[in-house]
């Protein structure tokens, strides 16, 4: 079974679990939603005695913005790695202790080049997540098919979704006009921010979370999503497909990253520590629908994920991909874009 950030039943649950076990220690997890197995998070609680308390966050920049006006008390959190970067930079993470994670040798080194912290000193890779298009067979002519573009089709106006992320709203349009999605050039980043609120007049709305639900239900019929993501939707509505736009998209390795004040260090990484393990990444992989960086684990997988397309990807679209990279003090540019777009009618 998969952990939700919509089911009020699991709230209801862990609320009782937590109690139930008053004492005992917690991890408290901030990550993504539908990213965890549940069984996997379970038998870490039976391992370690313990109860993993999760809170979900749908962008990098919502999950930054939170800990930044003080929410928190978080032990492990999960963002992109442009995003760990950020992060570290402001003093906002803890060393890792590899002592502590002797399974860091399940990782594959080949992977390291999507993150910015190839060392892993503050960061261990999580998943690798590709953004795409997922859409309704039925409700999408095949013809609009295979472009950003089809965000710009009024024959589908309201009916459609972008991610609420700037960096990913605004990358598929840099993208869309062969820029690369971290490109610091004033005239590109402009030209993207026009494309992108000429899109914004079709779109329903920004969002990441609600879009898959509508999409799985028919509400919607084309949202930009995380394959992971829609590779789930799949499942819920043979309806469903997903492509990678070929003008490229962006690819993220998403890290476990512990919090400078976590208060539960130990545990924290015990954590980490079990997600590499090969069995655990194996079952949670055919889980979540996200590839994870470690290659036994990949070669216990069963033949309908490996073939699954939202999964799979390939390697001649991936070479089109483009980690979204921490750009540093230019990373205001964006937020600038993104905040003309977010107030364009
Ligand atoms: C998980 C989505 C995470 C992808 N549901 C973001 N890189």
């Amino acid at each position: 079974m998969r952990t939700t950030g919509l089911s009020l039943l699991l709230v209801f649950f862990a609320a009782l679990a937590a109690s139930a076990h008053a004492g005992e220690r917690v991890l408290y997890l901030y990550t993504w939603s539908d990213y965890f197995d549940s069984d996997v998070i379970y038998r870490f609680e039976q391992e370690n005695n313990c109860h993993v308390a999760i809170d979900y966050f749908d962008s990098n920049e919502a999950m930054y913005a939170k800990l930044r006006a003080g929410g928190g008390g978080y032990d492990l959190i999960t963002p992109s790695s442009y995003m760990s970067s950020v992060m570290q930079r402001q003093g906002m993470l803890r060393a890792l202790d590899h002592a502590l994670l002797p399974n860091l040798g399940n990782m594959d080194r080949n992977f390291l080049r999507f993150t910015e912290d190839p060392a892993m000193a503050y960061s261990v890779p999580y998943t690798r997540t590709v953004t795409g298009v997922g859409y309704d067979a039925e409700r999408v002519d095949a013809a609009d098919l295979g472009g950003w573009d089809i965000f710009g089709k009024t024959a589908y106006a309201t009916r459609m979704t972008m991610l609420n992320d700037m960096r990913e709203a605004i990358g598929a349009a840099l993208k869309h006009l062969g820029h690369s999605l971290n490109t610091t050039d004033e005239k590109e980043l402009a030209a993207a921010g026009d494309v992108l609120a000429g899109w914004k007049r079709q779109l329903a709305k920004f969002d990441v979370d609600e879009a898959k639900i509508g999409l799985a239900a028919g509400e919607f019929f084309a949202i930009q999503g995380y394959n992971g993501d829609v590779a789930l939707v799949m499942e819920e509505n043979p309806a469903i497909s997903f492509y990678i736009p070929e003008e490229g998209s962006s690819l993220a390795s998403d890290d476990f990253v512990i919090a400078a004040d976590s208060p539960n260090v130990e545990l924290a990484h015990a954590f980490i520590n079990h997600m590499l393990e090969p069995e655990i990444a194996a079952v949670n992989m055919e889980s979540v629908r996200y590839y994870m960086p470690n290659p036994k684990a990949v070669s216990m997988l069963g033949d309908d994920i490996r073939t699954n397309r939202a999964f799979n990807v390939d390697e001649s679209v991936m070479q089109k991909c483009e980690v979204i990279r921490d750009l540093g003090e230019e990373n205001a540019k964006y937020a600038k874009v993104w905040d003309r777009v977010k107030a364009e009618e």
